[in-house]
């Protein structure tokens, strides 16, 4: 079996958007239900816009599953675009004055033009409706080994929540998180990020903010030390800042590690016999600063990442620009969009997340069906617990 991986097509205003995977195993139970409400969720949220009036995402599979189970040939999904209007030139008029923080000014001229649209179209947020497909899809694999992903909002604008999330308490968090539309477990935060956005939507302002993954269950030994793209961290770290708006990730304890001593960073290592049969094999630790990886590798730990999503660049009060085709100074256009996405970038990064778990846990116990990953699994636990060798 091949590696894990995905690809995405489709532009925001096109007929549909589509993912393609390759390299699920046979025979791995696909949720239908788990993808759609990821999708649904990610639609959601305070601060949302118009378009996810119009949307109700839903997948399509085109290929490679049959009666509910993967059958080891490339998953096709569809997600149809309600509002499709790409080839009606007026619905889609050209944009001629790029939007500060938008792909377009790079876009346009990148492709030697000085009309973004074409450019917009791709790199709308609208195309990780695809990305949360293909990572809800690879959970779908990931929970026959117990591993499981929580995301939620941290922070948006200057109110952040200090909830503290472990492995005792994400699922009470997790409940507390589906109570609130800014996807945040913590009522008063959430308060006061809805004071926040509500300020913004008066300024005709837009909001970030960060959001927040905690993945439970990985066993030791996913990613590799030997090639920096083998180390988990970074191909985490690439999925995270590859979402639109991303502009900084976290692994742990991140940036915080830079202003403490070593001896207040590093998580000491102690072993209890009766934690064998947890991930961490009985190697367990009072801190978990590391964010679950150590070079780059899981080490039982949960992994914690974190993202950091710049405000949406289209502002209902445009900021400077230039129109292309002039050169004479003007206002930046306007396309529809949200005052804050941030909910919908916790359930986007949740999903990009877990896909790179399950790359990883395929490049370790990959097989060709889910029976023979499982049995590469079993064996390598068994063994890692029966250590030294005799
Ligand atoms: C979005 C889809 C887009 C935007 C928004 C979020 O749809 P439309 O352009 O038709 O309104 O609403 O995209 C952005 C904010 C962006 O910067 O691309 C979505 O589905 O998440």
């Amino acid at each position: 079996m091949g590696l894990l991986s995905y690809r995405t097509a489709g532009e925001s205003h096109g007929k549909a958007l589509l993912a393609l995977v390759e390299g699920m195993p046979a025979g791995v139970d696909v949720d239908q239900e788990f993808i759609d409400n990821e999708l649904r969720r990610r639609q959601g949220g305070y601060g949302r816009g118009g378009r996810q009036k119009i949307e109700t995402d839903h997948v399509e599979f085109l290929s490679g599953v049959r009666l509910g189970k993967s059958i080891a040939s490339p998953i096709a999904m569809l997600i149809p675009n309600k509002d499709s209007r790409l080839d009606d030139v007026k619905a889609t008029p050209p944009l001629h004055r790029p939007r500060p923080g938008h792909a377009d000014l790079a876009g346009s001229i990148k492709w030697l033009t000085t009309d973004c649209r074409e450019t917009l179209e791709r790199a709308s947020a609208r195309e990780t409706a695809a990305r949360v497909a293909a990572g809800a899809l690879s959970r779908c694999l990931l929970k026959a080994f117990g591993i499981e992903v929580f995301g939620f909002v941290r922070s948006v604008g200057p109110a952040m929540s200090d909830v503290r999330v472990m492995s005792d308490n994400w699922r009470k968090l997790l409940e507390a998180r589906e109570q609130s539309d800014l996807y945040c477990p913590d009522v008063a935060a959430s308060e006061e990020m809805r004071g926040f956005v509500n300020q913004m939507k008066q300024d005709k302002d837009t909001a970030g903010g960060i959001v927040e993954a905690h993945v439970f269950g990985c066993p030791v030994g996913l990613g590799s030390c030997m090639t920096w793209d083998g180390r988990l961290d970074s191909r985490i770290a690439a999925a995270v800042v590859g979402i639109q708006a991303f502009k900084g990730v976290e692994i742990g304890l991140g940036f915080e590690t830079t202003r403490r001593a070593g001896s207040k960073v590093h998580d000491e290592i102690a072993f209890d016999a009766n934690s064998q049969q947890t991930p961490t094999l009985g190697f367990i630790r009072a801190t978990n600063n590391a964010g679950g990886l150590e070079g780059g590798m899981t080490n039982g730990q949960p992994v914690v990442v974190r993202g950091a999503m710049k405000p949406i660049s289209t502002l209902g009060k445009p900021l400077r620009s230039v129109d292309l085709n002039t050169k004479q100074t003007s206002e930046a256009g306007w396309e529809r969009s949200d005052i804050s996405a941030i909910s919908a970038a916790s359930v986007v990064m949740e999903n990009v997340i877990a896909f790179e778990i399950a790359r990883a846990f395929l490049e370790k116990f990959g097989g060709d069906s889910l029976h023979e990953v499982r049995q590469n699994y079993d064996q390598f636990l068994a063994t890692a617990r029966s250590l030294p060798l005799g």
